[in-house]
């Protein structure tokens, strides 16, 4: 999993109002709207848990400890959906109990390991490997939509079966979504295949060019040139950093979908409200 760099995440402090309008200038929904639509959550039911809800970001200096901003990004991501939310001062199990005292209903932390949010409510959770790959399932599904196109008629390449593509595999699996697998590594290869899914698995980078609409759940950066993209391509992808080189990134600007942490966040508050009364 890639350690995020404060430099990657701290624009979003107070870049999240620019963020939420491109992305609705994208797929249709801001993070809010993105939320909703994936869980069925009505306005009515959505507006009275942001009312209700306060979130805390915890941070945690576990292994290589605090990311700068980390905590506040994801404070203001939630936010941004309309949520009131807190870092507190104190950090790990003191910031957690803090949280507690000032009746957080969900909370937020993230080691090196596993990033996760609880609701301290109903035992309800997020998991953020999980909430991406769903999240940008639902991201590709949206951006289909608008052009015309129909997610469970079309065919979509899943580059990368590491954590995060695991996870879409198996929920493109469960909503009998058709799509191929491309991994430059043997061993998640193999992984893939042991799967028996019946998918193809395509030989090399050259055979991208084949696809319109790729999931892209790598995070090696700068390795996905132009060169192998088709001629109209829709793109999502969490991959941090980012896999598209600079070309490929500016051709694809307005069907082009990626970001290091916003909608898996938003995602994982989501898997919390699906579940609230
Ligand atoms: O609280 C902090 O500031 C740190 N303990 C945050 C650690 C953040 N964790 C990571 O960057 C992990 N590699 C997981 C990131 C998940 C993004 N998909």
């Amino acid at each position: 999993m890639t350690r995020l760099k404060t430099e990657w995440i701290d624009h979003m402090t107070d870049g999240m109002d620019k963020y939420n309008s491109e992305l609705a200038g994208k797929i249709g929904f801001d993070l809010a709207g993105l939320v909703r639509d994936t869980f069925g959550i009505s306005k009515e039911r959505y507006e009275k848990y942001a009312s209700e809800l306060l979130v805390a970001a915890v941070p945690v200096t576990q292994g290589e400890g605090i990311i700068g901003s980390f905590s506040d990004c994801i404070s203001a991501i939630v936010r941004s959906m309309g949520f009131r939310t807190f870092v507190p001062e104190e950090t790990d199990v003191d910031g957690i109990y803090n949280s507690i005292l000032m009746d957080a209903g969900v909370i937020f932390m993230a080691d090196d390991d596993r990033y996760l949010a609880f609701s301290r409510d109903n035992g309800s959770f997020g998991e953020n490997n999980y909430a991406t790959a769903l999240g940008y399932i639902m991201v590709m599904r949206a951006m289909m939509k608008r052009a015309g196109f129909d997610i469970s008629k079309e065919k979509i390449l899943v580059i990368g079966n590491g954590l995060v593509g695991e996870e879409a595999v198996q929920i493109l699996l469960n909503h009998d979504v058709d799509f191929d697998m491309y991994d430059k590594d043997a061993k998640a290869v193999e992984a893939f295949r042991s799967l028996e899914t019946g998918k193809y698995v395509l030989g090399s980078p050259e055979e991208i060019k084949n696809y319109r609409f790729i999931l892209d759940f790598t995070n090696e950066g700068g390795w996905l040139e132009d060169g192998y993209l088709g001629s109209e391509v829709w793109y999502a992808s969490p991959g941090v950093p980012l896999s598209l080189d600079e070309k490929a990134a500016s051709r694809l600007q307005n069907t082009a979908v990626y970001d290091n942490l916003e909608i898996g966040t938003a995602m994982m508050l989501g898997e919390i409200l699906k579940t609230m009364p």
